[in-house]
């Protein structure tokens, strides 16, 4: 068993459908340093979570961030704030007055188990464009890849090419030789 701790949903949803292990969802709001290095940002996390959390099951803690290439890869560690006072409707309208559309998802996750803290990393190119579609979760609206905006497309189907399913994959594989 994997205690992912997270409020995000998503995420959660996501990791389930990749994982074999059984994900139980943890609220505990972990310190997110001020940081522009996400691995700095999941490795304390993750250091954290597995201390204060009670039982001594492992922890894995989740930090995606969206880098617009126009912006220097702003919002990048900020990305929750920006969705959350912006909004992506207008971190959208600001890129498109930009001539470069290109952007960049990245998703490090942070895992501990007591033993030891790894990280797993996944990133997925795309581009900025005016909202489509309803699924997925957070940016997935106004992030197109391969003709398609990610909340256009399945969790199944979001899980086969994404910056998180990427980093997912790191992590089952060194679990897998960890046993
Ligand atoms: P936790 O920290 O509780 O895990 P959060 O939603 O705050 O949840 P992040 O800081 O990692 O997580 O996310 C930064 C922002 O990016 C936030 O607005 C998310 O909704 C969004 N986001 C994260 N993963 C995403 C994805 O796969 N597709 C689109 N947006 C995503
Ligand atoms: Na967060």
């Amino acid at each position: 068993m994997i205690q992912f701790v997270t409020s995000n949903e998503g995420k959660v949803r996501e990791a389930r459908e990749y994982l074999p292990e059984t994900v139980r969802q943890v609220n505990y709001d972990y310190t997110e340093i001020q940081s522009d290095d996400l691995e700095a940002i999941v490795t304390r996390g993750a250091r954290e979570a597995y201390r204060e959390i009670e039982g001594d099951e492992p922890v894995l803690v989740d930090d995606t961030g969206l880098f617009i290439d126009a912006f220097e890869g702003f919002p990048g560690p900020y990305s929750a704030y920006v969705d959350d006072t912006l909004g992506i409707e207008r971190v959208q309208k600001l890129v498109e007055r930009e001539e470069n559309h290109r952007a960049a998802f990245r998703t490090v996750l942070g895992y501990c188990d007591g033993k030891t803290v790894e990280t797993f990393e996944g990133s997925l190119r795309g581009r900025i464009v005016p909202p489509r579609g309803d699924g997925g979760f957070g940016y997935d609206p106004i992030f197109e890849h391969d003709g398609r905006t990610l909340a256009e497309l399945s969790t199944e189907e979001k899980n086969a090419i994404s910056h998180r399913a990427r980093a997912l994959a790191a992590f089952a594989d060194w679990l897998a030789v960890q046993k």
